[in-house]
């Protein structure tokens, strides 16, 4: 069993214990187990042989014993005996606002309640009103809570689906010796998507859905037409394949494309210049006008072609007509990346490994920014370690040239604007990434002035992940973010696209008001483990999404050119 799978098992008794009502010391130990263990670096298995686990700070006997029964037999005794006594709705109440494990066992010890619906309807009968520790306010928000829950389990995280998305489309194109290609939201790079749209070309439509029932990831069939077949995949989310013939398949591939309000603006185009078009074909009269591409369509209605991030509706059609749409940016622009953990605060490669990782992917300079003091639970840096990592990023400097390691830190904004260190720490990095980790129940006017008091503090280079969003499982903290746009721009300040999947954050549409405010932006993949360098592709399509040319990232500066950027902004101190 990986270190990672038992980290989250240690973390997920200690969540379980305080459900149980436990001593919160006893949960509180499994806590720091995991934490502990995470930041290891030997290898687990090895460890276990060599009877070193208690070695570990925090792991004493019983922990210590726990954990080897489930590395050496992939099992937990404990684990599953605490799991089964706890109902599984408990789990899933701990993402409703407002509720910990303590309110929870109150719903159950006082009102029997098990279940998220059961919840919910104990709500609309306003059973929580009276009970100790509730009232009115609690219970329109935990009700709230609900809805949201409701609305985030329709849909899933765009990488999530993406995986699945080429996952059966190519076992699909395997099987039929055809393409299949990826319609839909995935195709234009959608945050969160609803399901998988899927398109083959073809004569023969039976034969290419009774290929496509049968393939394993399939879980359910819903319906099944000639044209259209809707299944369940095992993983819960649904996929259409739509069959046309190869003639219809570019006119098919921009409808199933979308957005809905994009093919609006673009039949209602068509019907101005005296066409009509829809998923079938593109005609004047009776004749269809043969399109053998999406460019081709495009072209025929005076337009430049238009990439599927950019099909929103949000002014594409109007700019592609004059031919003035951007050069989006690419994965291959990026010429370094910053936003990285090391194991000296909470990620689990160290500073070398890194470095050379993201030398042999081809970037020519890191930046790391580890998390500053205020951020004890993700092992954040005090002022001696700052000098230790600075001395060892030196050193390799020297090792590894022409590549470079910037030094930097995640610094904690704190509730009043202030960054984490005093100005003496703060002058020795390179950058500064400012960052919102606590104190997210703010006033939304608080909240925004807090952040642009950390924009204005002269050794703040990038502003981390601006709305603290987690997709389909936490809302935005309230923040004015047209004036924090606004400040970035007037300081000179860069503002982070974190390419985390459940972040994405900031979002699209608000890359085009910093674009247009000429706001820099770095696409940075917040990296704690090797999963991280992944993120950049999603951060690519999210670029472009949001109208992102080359020249409006940092991080597609070369070397000396962010070096220079860095200094000008420290030298106007
Ligand atoms: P989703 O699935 O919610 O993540 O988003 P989409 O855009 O993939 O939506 P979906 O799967 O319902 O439909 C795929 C595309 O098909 C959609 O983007 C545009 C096109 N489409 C579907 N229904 C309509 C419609 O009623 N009118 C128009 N103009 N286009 C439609
Ligand atoms: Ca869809």
């Amino acid at each position: 069993m990986q270190k990672e799978e038992v980290v989250r098992i240690l973390n997920e008794i200690a969540v379980l214990l305080e459900l149980a009502g436990e001593n919160p010391f006893k949960s509180r130990a499994y806590e720091v187990a995991a934490r502990n263990l995470e930041r290891i670096t030997e290898d687990i298995e090895t460890l276990i042989e060599k009877d070193e686990l208690s070695n570990i700070s925090g792991i004493g006997e019983a922990i210590g014993k726990k954990i080897k029964q489930l590395v050496t037999t992939g099992r937990l005794e404990y684990y599953d005996q605490l799991k089964k006594s706890i109902p599984p709705g408990h789990l899933e109440m701990l993402k409703i606002p407002g509720l910990g494990p303590k309110k929870i066992r109150t719903l159950y010890q006082e009102l029997g309640i098990k279940t998220v619906g059961e919840l919910e309807y104990a709500c609309r009968e306003n059973r929580l009103v009276n009970l100790k520790g509730f009232g009115k306010k609690t219970q329109e928000n935990v009700l709230k809570g609900i809805e949201r829950i409701k609305q985030y389990q329709a849909r899933r995280l765009y990488s999530e689906a993406y995986a699945d998305a080429v996952h059966i489309s190519t076992l699909l194109s395997d099987r039929l010796a055809l393409p299949v290609t990826i319609a839909g939201s995935l195709r234009r790079g959608a945050e969160t998507v609803k399901d998988i749209d899927l398109l083959v070309a073809s004569y023969h439509p039976r034969d290419i859905a009774d290929t496509f029932v049968h393939l394993d990831p399939v879980e359910t069939v819903t319906s099944r037409g000639d044209t259209k077949v809707s299944v369940i995949l095992k993983s819960g989310i649904n996929s259409d394949l739509r069959i046309i013939t190869p003639e219809e398949f570019p006119y098919a591939l921009h409808h199933f494309t979308g957005s809905r309000e994009h093919n609006t603006a673009m039949r209602s185009r068509a019907k101005d210049l005296g066409f009509k078009m829809n998923e079938y074909g593109l005609y004047r009269g009776e004749e269809n006008i043969p399109c053998r591409s999406e460019e081709e369509i495009f072209h025929h209605l005076g337009l430049q072609y238009i990439p599927p991030e950019l099909r929103e509706n949000m002014g594409e059609i109007e700019v592609a007509e004059k031919g003035n749409l951007p050069i989006l940016i690419e994965e291959q622009d990026l010429k370094g990346i910053l936003h990285i953990h090391t194991t000296f605060s909470d990620g689990s490669l160290s500073l070398e490994e890194v470095a050379k990782i993201a030398r042999q992917k081809g970037y020519t300079y890191i930046g790391i920014s580890d998390h500053s003091q205020s951020a004890y639970y993700a092992g954040g840096l005090k002022k001696d370690d700052i000098i230790k990592q600075m001395l060892l990023i030196d050193e390799l400097n020297k090792n590894l040239a022409p590549f470079r390691i910037f030094k930097g830190i995640e610094a904690d904004i704190l509730p009043d604007g202030s960054l984490d260190y005093e100005e003496e720490i703060l002058s020795l990095f390179d950058f500064v990434i400012a960052a919102v980790h606590s104190h997210f129940q703010m006033k939304e006017s608080e909240m925004t002035e807090r952040i642009c008091r950390a924009l204005r503090n002269p050794y703040t280079t990038i502003l981390a992940h601006p709305t603290g969003r987690l997709l389909l499982s936490r809302e935005p903290y309230e923040v004015n973010m047209q004036m924090i746009i606004t400040e970035a721009a007037k300081q000179g300040k860069v503002i982070e696209l974190n390419a985390n999947p459940y972040r994405l954050d900031i979002s699209w549409p608000h890359l085009l008001v910093a674009k247009k405010m000429g706001v820099k932006i770095a696409i940075n993949p917040d990296i704690h483990d090797m999963s991280g360098f992944g993120h950049l592709s999603l951060g690519i399509k999210i670029a472009r999404k949001g109208w992102m040319e080359k020249r409006d990232c940092l991080n597609c500066l070369d070397t000396n050119e962010i070096s220079r950027y860095f200094a000008k902004l420290r030298s106007s101190n």
